[in-house]
């Protein structure tokens, strides 16, 4: 999608910290980070929201949380334990339209969520 920022970084044409890639997922740093670590996982394939998901798309998502597990490994935050956060929609706090799970950690996390 040419006016999606999660597609531009995809294509190398914003620049991102990346900090893993496969051929169906790319995980980068967060801009604005609310954990010592906070990488956003993204899909390559644009997908706006859950809700857009189809059942072709299943096992792209498990990909995600297969990074994230791979990603928590690497930063050496997987014993200690992360969250993983995927926002839908306005209300949920979704802020642009390519689906992304968040992953947090280095923190103690607050139950329930803001
Ligand atoms: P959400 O609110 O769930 O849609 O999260 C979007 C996240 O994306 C938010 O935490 C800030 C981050 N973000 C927005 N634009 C950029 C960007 O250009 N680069 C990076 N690294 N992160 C971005």
């Amino acid at each position: 999608m040419s006016d999606c920022i999660f597609c531009k970084i995809i294509a190398g044409d914003i620049p991102a910290d990346i900090v893993y890639q496969n051929d169906d997922v790319l995980a980068f740093r967060d801009l604005n980070p609310q954990a010592p670590l906070h990488v956003l996982v993204i899909p390559k394939k644009h997908i706006a929201t859950i809700n857009d998901m189809t059942a072709t798309d299943a096992e792209l998502v498990g990909k995600l949380y297969l990074a994230a597990q791979q990603i928590a490994r690497q930063e050496g935050v997987a014993d200690d334990g992360y969250r993983t956060v995927m926002n839908c929609n306005e209300l949920a706090g979704q802020t642009v339209f390519h689906m992304h799970l968040h992953l947090l950690a280095g923190r103690a996390m607050n139950w329930p969520p803001g």
